[in-house]
């Protein structure tokens, strides 16, 4: 440990975390990186957390032979809502592979496929939404609308479930719900552990309120679903699937944990993804104006592209490709030792110990993304650059087996509604904004909003 710096020690007790602050963990770790290098410490409440962002170190990281996802941190602060759900499993638990086989064929192109026509249907919601906003010369918010668009994205290809999200003047109560739950994990690691129950006494009555109510909506729902029949979305894998080689089921309770973890999983990350690609689309209109091009030539005025068509927006993929980098709205993954090994050939780790690696970092490693990695530039993604760049340097979704189940969902989702938008809108910004990121264990751009204008008609 010794040799990982780590920032001098003002508060023996508190350690750094009363110069860190508490409502942006992840962007004073990005501080902290800059000044102190690919790897370092850092002390809270008598807890060393060790930090990865080098692009070397993460590459050793990312060997499943030796290391594997640790739930710790938020994650762990998870468990009372998501239990043994995919994301929060422990990775010796049983059922996080039990799920995994059941509900990977849900991501299958087959199932992609299925899907589209409901994304497309959702994205409709949106821009009716939108039109009216232009009409009343009203700004947009974006990552308002964009979390019910998500929302309902998932809600209605996952568990055939609608929100009515864009029918209401405010957030869904289940939204209100999950952000408490997912406020509430963040702010647990920034108070001393065995003061939480006093410090926290009142958030901490309103959180177990919070996941009350989450149970309460996810058991309404498949309880109606078990009383009729779904079209084969994930609600109906999970309810009827059986392993294919064990035969065995989820259980009724591990099926609740796994809803929660959908709906939550499913929507909030994707959200953010899609408004910070919003906020550099408005700010590059160069950039704009290119992947604008591509939808116009690649669509070709097809009122309702069909699936195929969504992965040929090469251009659009790599904006989007590029606002995660810059800002990975999972912001984090932590990965522990399966067994006594050397990070990095350097640093000695015991079987379980951990380190937390910076994505956000990672994907600004000057040695990867050369002097301007600061700079939004969607070219960074081209198959020539894309092919030259080491292995284990883009991580927005995670690593190995642990990797983000929901991937290709999210691009496809991402990818069709920024075509959508693209081609129906001119972005404008207000012309005083600044970016400032909220954290709440996910990263969204604070207060972004854009006006539209209808498009020129195409030549
Ligand atoms: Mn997703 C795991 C990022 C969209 C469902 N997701 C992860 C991890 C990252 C991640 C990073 C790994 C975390 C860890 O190692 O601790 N996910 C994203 C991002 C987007 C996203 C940046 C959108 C952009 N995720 C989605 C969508 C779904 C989804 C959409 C569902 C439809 N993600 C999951 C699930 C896991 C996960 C489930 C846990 C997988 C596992 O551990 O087996």
């Amino acid at each position: 440990l010794r040799r990982i710096p780590r920032p001098p020690y003002r508060l023996p007790l508190l350690g750094d975390v009363v110069e860190a602050g508490r409502r942006t963990p992840m962007q004073d770790s990005l501080r902290y990186a800059r000044r102190l290098g690919p790897i370092f410490r850092r002390r809270a409440f008598g807890k060393e957390f060790v930090f990865v962002c080098g692009a070397g170190l993460v590459a050793d990281l990312a060997d499943e032979e030796r290391f594997a996802k640790h739930v710790g941190l938020g994650v762990a602060n998870l468990r009372p809502v998501a239990g043994d759900g995919l994301f929060t499993a422990y990775h010796h638990e049983p059922n996080w592979q039990l799920a995994h086989d059941v509900l990977a064929p849900g991501f299958s192109r087959e199932a992609m496929a299925g899907y589209h026509v409901m994304m497309l249907d959702v994205a409709g919601r949106l821009t009716d939404h939108w039109d009216r906003a232009l009409e009343a010369g009203r700004a947009v918010d974006v990552p308002g609308d964009m979390t019910k668009l998500t929302l309902e994205t998932i809600a209605r290809t996952g568990f055939g479930h609608d929100f009515g999200s864009f029918e209401r003047a405010r957030l869904h109560p289940f939204v209100t719900a999950m952000v408490g739950t997912l406020t509430y994990a963040q702010r647990l690691n920034t108070v001393p552990a065995p003061l939480a129950p006093w410090l926290l006494r009142g958030a901490n009555r309103r959180n177990t309120a919070d996941i009350a109510y989450l149970n309460r909506t996810v058991d309404d729902l498949v309880r109606a679903r078990r009383a009729s029949h779904g079209d084969g979305d994930l609600l109906d894998r999970m309810l009827d699937t059986a392993h294919p080689e064990t035969g065995e089921r989820l259980s009724p309770e591990n099926v609740r944990r796994q809803v929660i973890t959908f709906l939550v999983a499913g929507h909030e990350t994707t959200s953010g993804a899609l408004s910070f690609a919003l906020h550099y689309l408005a700010q590059h209109p160069e950039v704009a104006a290119r992947a604008r091009a591509e939808v116009d030539r690649v669509w070709d005025g097809t009122e309702a592209p069909g699936y195929e068509r969504v992965a040929k927006l090469r251009y659009v993929r790599r904006v989007l490709d590029e606002a995660l980098r810059l800002w990975p709205t999972a912001p984090a993954f932590a990965r522990e030792a399966r067994r006594d090994t050397v990070l990095g050939g350097t640093y000695p780790m015991r079987r379980g110990a951990w380190a937390l690696v910076l994505t956000g970092m990672l994907h600004r490693d000057p040695e990867v993304w050369g002097p301007d990695a600061e700079r939004f530039d969607p070219d960074r993604f081209d198959a020539r650059a894309v092919r030259s760049r080491a292995p284990h340097t883009y991580k927005p979704f995670g690593t190995g087996a642990r990797a983000c189940i929901g991937r290709q969902f999210a691009l496809h989702e991402a990818t069709l509604v920024l075509g959508l938008l693209l081609r129906r809108y001119e972005l404008r910004p207000e012309p005083d904004y600044r970016l400032r990121v909220t954290e709440r264990l996910t990263l969204m751009p604070e207060g972004l909003r854009l006006r539209l204008d209808r498009r020129a008609p195409a030549g």
